[in-house]
């Protein structure tokens, strides 16, 4: 297998990861010691966390436990949701057809 096919699994398999939101799997990818904590340091490697980290951190311990990581990724998912909201709402000239994504009227 070459290492390009190899690539676009490895995108493909985080893609599904995301899209059915595995904190979980995310939380183990930062918690480098495995001690069921992310520290600042081991957040270092991923700047989305680090600039949220004292945010994110509720009990000011330094460290991010499990619960800490799911609320704070539930309020980016919320934030960036919001966002999105607005960004469509500044392009209300595009009809909603152009993308397919016009949400069915009624579903029996
Ligand atoms: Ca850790
Ligand atoms: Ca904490």
């Amino acid at each position: 297998m070459s290492l390009a096919r190899i690539l676009v699994l490895s995108a493909s398999a985080l893609a599904v990861a995301s899209a059915y939101a595995d904190r979980t799997a995310a939380f183990k990818g930062l918690d480098i010691d495995g001690d069921g904590l992310v520290s600042k340091a081991e957040a270092a490697g991923n700047a989305e966390v680090t600039g949220a980290f004292d945010r994110a951190d509720r009990n000011r311990d330094g460290k991010l436990s499990v619960a800490e990581y799911e609320r704070y990724t539930q309020l980016q998912a919320r934030a960036k949701a919001k966002k999105n909201k607005q960004a469509a709402a500044r392009k209300t000239e595009r009809p909603a057809s152009a993308g397919g994504t016009a949400p069915k009227a009624e579903e029996k």
